[in-house]
């Protein structure tokens, strides 16, 4: 198979861990006779230090002309609590989702058998929990009316039916595929868009006669993905509530650095590690670089390449058992591997 990719390395950590990701590509491609090709382009901080612009148009053409975007993270703290400087990194990655169209952002959260131990969560607790969060990504408070000055300020959330719609049928088709198994996550006791979220939903239930739905409050899921992980198959919930739940899962897979994810909708899918750019961490050879490379395993699999897709987490999973490990998952006393190592060593594994 031809793949062409645009590649979009990002800030901090982005340009160390997708070099990584693209070197098992190139492992894969050689050992499956696949062709990928890369184009690389910039966003974020980087970009607007080239040009002024996070999202710039270039990178936008080289989006859309790709068969998909393989991105890696954007945030620099020099743009924190600075109202000078008026345009932040992240407003390129909203551009970014917003201009392809990616409605429907894909989060798998599952546990590593060797990990277990590393979660601050009980292991019986956690033991087996595999459910997928389906983040709606180009709407609510990220994108509607903003206001602020120095007494004021005001972020709406705003979803149209038709918004509710089509990221409600991704999950309700994805219980369908899995096990049956729909929990719709809002604050339908406070907020009017939760109302309207719940009110779809229920008229869609009738469509979807297998699969089991439930509705509950975000402050209970927030708890309850912890104290009750297995209890999950499919959540489906809003942007805002998506961004935060899904980072709070990362107590369950073990580390922020284990989590890759997914991003459908009109235009060129995309996919990204849940985590940030991690700008501490630049340059230090220290970040985790498998949430990039399982991004990229998900990205085969979206283009049906499932054995590819499969030994690249075979890789993910032997690295770990092996204890090839960065830092933040590291066993007591053991070796030190980089971001450049713990890439060689999957390569290795890939080639041979
Ligand atoms: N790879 C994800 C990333 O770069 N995250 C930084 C960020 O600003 N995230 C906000 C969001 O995902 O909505």
């Amino acid at each position: 198979m031809k793949l062409n990719i645009a590649v979009l390395p990002g800030d901090g950590i982005g340009p160390e861990i997708m070099p990584q990701a693209l070197h098992v590509l190139d492992a894969v491609a050689k050992k499956f006779n696949h062709e990928f090709t890369y184009h690389e382009a910039i966003c974020g901080a980087h970009a607007i230090d080239a040009v002024g612009d996070p999202f710039p148009d270039e990178t936008f053409k080289t989006c859309m002309d790709a068969d998909a975007v393989l991105f890696a993270a954007v945030g620099d703290p020099r743009f924190d609590n600075n109202p000078t400087l008026k345009v932040r990194p992240e407003t390129g990655l909203l551009a970014m989702r917003k201009k392809l169209g990616l409605f429907a952002n894909v989060r798998p959260v599952a546990t590593f058998n060797c990990l277990l131990h590393k979660s601050p969560l009980k292991e019986e607790l956690i033991k087996g929990a595999d459910f997928v969060v389906i983040r709606e990504l180009t709407g609510g408070m990220y994108f509607g009316e903003k206001y602020q000055d120095d007494e004021k300020a005001y972020d709406t959330d705003i979803y149209h039916r038709s918004e509710i719609e089509r990221i409600l049928k991704v999950a309700f088709e994805f219980a369908e595929r899995r096990n049956h198994h729909l929990t719709v996550v809002d604050k339908a006791n406070v907020l009017a868009s939760s109302r309207l979220w719940r009110q779809v939903a229920k008229e869609m239930e009738p469509k979807y006669p297998d699969v089991n739905v439930d509705y509950m409050f975000i402050d209970n899921c927030s708890m309850r993905v912890l104290t009750e992980p297995r209890f999950f198959d499919v959540i489906v919930t809003e942007n805002t509530f998506g961004d935060i739940l899904t980072d709070e899962t990362s107590a369950i897979t073990g580390s922020m650095g284990l989590q890759p994810s997914a991003s459908l909708g009109e235009h060129t899918p995309l996919f990204e590690p849940v985590h940030g750019s991690w700008p501490q961490a630049a340059g230090k050879n220290l970040a985790n670089p498998l949430a990039q490379i399982l991004s990229a395993a998900m990205m085969l699999e979206h283009f049906g390449l499932n054995k590819e897709g499969a030994l690249i987490r075979e890789a993910c999973d032997q690295s770990l058992e092996q204890n090839v490990r960065t830092p933040e998952i590291q066993v007591e006393g053991g070796k030190h591997y980089g971001t450049k190592e713990v890439g060689e060593w999957i390569v290795n594994y890939i080639e041979n």
